[in-house]
């Protein structure tokens, strides 16, 4: 244990295995000594997360649970999370949903129902937990979501996702202009491809995995344990000049032309 986070409660949104983002995220907040509240949708993700925090030694103040594209769920989760902990300083937003069908062929196929879907848990679920988050963090805080490259430009099959992510960039900027005078920053995290549980089954991933092997300027893909280390910065005192931002951790891919 280093001690960087040491004092500091942190809220983690989004483990659903070993292999998450959030989970990354977690190892490193907690061996920085933070103290860790854990939210989840899925029952599933519950008994995957009790299984993690249980070989990894790690005493969670809180698990909750908290459906991103529900305000009443997330109202109800933060809720809770304000009567244990009282005061929060780190916030992680690592979620995000769109339909299949939505994640293939043309963006311009994309029906009402799956944009909306898409933006209202990827995007505007970040919004909507600020302002819940906003309220416990009375010693200034630190929120930190993740995006993808296919925000700034077209990734084949991203689509509908790639939309959702620019308006999650967007909202990073908006909100960080609104938080700054609680001292609240807000910034998100560009990572590389990683498997995850998400990743799983939507096509193009391998050759996409591939094509950073061959073109990143570390000619490598990264891994969870990177995006947990840079996710720790953002949340830590060594950031404090730094909201708005967006980093990526991606090898160096995004400078590419
Ligand atoms: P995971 O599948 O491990 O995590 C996705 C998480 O999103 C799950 O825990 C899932 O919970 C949660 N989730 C989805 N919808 C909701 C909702 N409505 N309410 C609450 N939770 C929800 O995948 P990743 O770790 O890859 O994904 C985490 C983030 O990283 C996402 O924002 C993703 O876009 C981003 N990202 C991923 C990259 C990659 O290559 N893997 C690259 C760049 C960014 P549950 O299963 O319980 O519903
Ligand atoms: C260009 C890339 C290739 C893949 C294209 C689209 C990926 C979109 C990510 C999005 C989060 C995936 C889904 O929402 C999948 C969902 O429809 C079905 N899966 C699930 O329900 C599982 C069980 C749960 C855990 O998933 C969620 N989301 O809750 C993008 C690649 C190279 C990089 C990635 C994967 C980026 C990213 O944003 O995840």
């Amino acid at each position: 244990m280093n001690g960087l986070m040491t004092h500091k409660t942190v809220v983690v949104m989004g483990v659903a295995n070993e292999r998450s983002i959030a989970w990354g995220i977690a190892k490193a907040l907690h061996r920085e000594g933070a103290k860790l509240i854990f939210t989840y949708r899925k029952e599933r993700s519950y008994q995957k997360l009790q299984q993690l925090l249980q070989a990894e030694g790690v005493e969670p103040l809180l698990c909750v649970s908290c459906d991103a594209s529900d305000d009443a769920s997330i109202e109800a989760a933060f809720g809770e999370i304000g009567k244990q902990a009282g005061v929060i300083h780190g916030l992680v937003h690592s979620i995000a949903f769109a339909d299949k069908e939505n994640l293939k062929g043309e963006y311009a196929d994309t029906d009402r129902e799956g944009y909306l879907l898409a933006q209202q848990s990827s995007a505007y679920s970040l919004v909507a937990v600020a302002r819940e988050a906003r309220k416990l963090m009375t010693e200034g805080g630190s929120i930190v979501t993740q995006s993808y490259i296919g925000a700034e430009r077209v990734v084949k099959n991203y689509n509908v996702m790639g939309v959702a992510k620019a308006a999650l960039e967007a909202s990073v900027r908006y909100l960080a202009e609104d938080l700054g005078k609680y001292g609240i920053r807000v910034n998100t995290i560009s990572a590389g491809p990683i498997r995850t549980l998400a990743a799983k089954g939507v096509s193009g991933f391998n050759d996409i995995m591939a094509t950073i092997e061959e073109k990143a300027p570390l000619r490598r893909n990264i891994d969870q344990d990177e995006v947990g280390d840079a996710t720790l910065f953002l949340l830590s005192h060594l950031s404090r000049g730094v909201t708005g931002e967006v980093l990526h951790v991606d090898a160096g891919y995004h400078i590419m032309g």
